[in-house]
């Protein structure tokens, strides 16, 4: 596992390196994703692939605007997104949301495979977004296979330089792990990710235990990923998005042809009263580009033990390289950060 060590003169409490102040002595993940933002204000944008089972949930829609938000700041650059399902309507979705954000030409791969889920799936609104607003990848049937183009992207950059979100099911992750080599790269699955990633940012399992959607859909997936992932794994649990609520100013905020405001606006659960969804995914992308901030303090010592059924518990043991995050300040503040980017209008069109 590649470890990355800061000059102790770097490591100051109070800052994005807050938790790892607090408790560990296995803090790469927290000191790598240090890094990151540091570098990333001074010279480049964070590099960020997203894996996102858009259609099930709003949420999946929120974090691509936040992405597309960081990425109109120069902050990020967005290298692919991913779906991990069978459904053709998740890719043209995606294509919908970069479009509207003005970079329609984003790779989008979507899943080959014929891994059943163990659990029902939705299309809330990817159809409902397709129908109604500007794209040109009119099925995911003609979007390439996501372990190809992962390994086709990851292949091209520059060492320890991508951080991918995965805010649904780790399917393609555990595939990209067990790939072998191919026209894009002679290395394994898990050592070309060994090489090109940074960190894994994800939306998945509760903290201190859990028995969460995203990790029991595909159980052996979540498990292969937090057993032989071989960089950092930072997690936001279902606890973190419980309790930030964001959506309503999507309604009276965003532009009319928003296809984020469109995914809320369609999407059952959002509560029929405050017009507030849970902000899981938001979380995770959050995390990945701004780092702790004040937003949260990291757990990091010890690892997120996934069973075959996919209920997850932290233990006590630092043989890998995982943390999670625990909110540092009200919900309702880190809502509005969120709710902030969810409802700003894309930059080529703002006056
Ligand atoms: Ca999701």
């Amino acid at each position: 596992m590649k470890k990355i060590t800061l000059p102790v003169s770097l490591i100051i409490c109070g800052s994005i390196l807050l938790g790892s102040c607090q408790s560990k002595s296995n803090s790469s993940a927290t000191e790598n994703n240090a890094t990151s933002n540091s570098a990333t204000s001074a010279t480049k944008p964070i590099k960020i692939i997203l894996d996102s089972d858009i259609g099930q949930d709003c949420d999946d829609a929120a974090a691509m605007a936040i992405m597309h938000q960081f990425a109109d700041k120069g902050e990020v650059e967005i290298l692919a997104t991913m779906f991990p399902m069978q459904d053709p309507m998740g890719a043209p979705a995606m294509d919908v949301i970069n479009t509207y954000y003005g970079r329609p030409d984003i790779p989008i791969g979507t899943y080959k495979g014929n891994f059943k889920y163990r659990g029902e799936l939705w299309d809330h609104y990817n159809t409902k977004l397709a129908n109604k607003f500007p794209h040109d990848l009119k099925t995911g049937k003609d979007a390439p296979d996501a372990i190809a183009l992962y390994r086709q992207i990851l292949a091209k950059q520059e060492d320890t330089s991508v951080v991918i979100v995965a805010v649904g099911p780790e399917r393609l992750l555990a595939d990209l792990l067990k790939s072998g080599p191919d026209d894009y790269s002679q290395l394994s699955g898990r050592d070309l990710v060994k090489q090109k990633v940074k960190m894994l940012s994800v939306m998945g399992a509760g903290f201190p235990k859990g028995d969460e959607w995203n990790i029991k859909i595909a159980p052996d997936a979540s498990k292969l990923v937090a057993e032989t992932w071989p960089t950092p794994i930072v997690y936001s649990g279902n606890e973190i998005g419980q309790a930030i609520r964001t959506g309503r100013r999507l309604l009276t905020e965003a532009p009319e042809n928003s296809p984020v405001r469109a995914s809320f606006e369609n999407h059952p659960f959002v509560d029929s009263v405050t017009k507030d969804r849970q902000s899981w995914d938001q979380t995770a992308m959050l995390f990945a580009v701004q780092g702790t901030q004040n937003n949260w303090k990291l757990e990091s010592n010890g690892f997120n033990n996934i069973d075959e059924t996919g209920k997850n518990e932290w233990r006590q043991n630092t043989d890998k390289d995982h943390s999670y995050l625990i909110l540092n300040r009200p919900a309702a503040e880190v809502a509005k950060v969120i709710e902030d980017l969810m409802v700003a209008p894309p930059a080529s069109t703002k006056k």
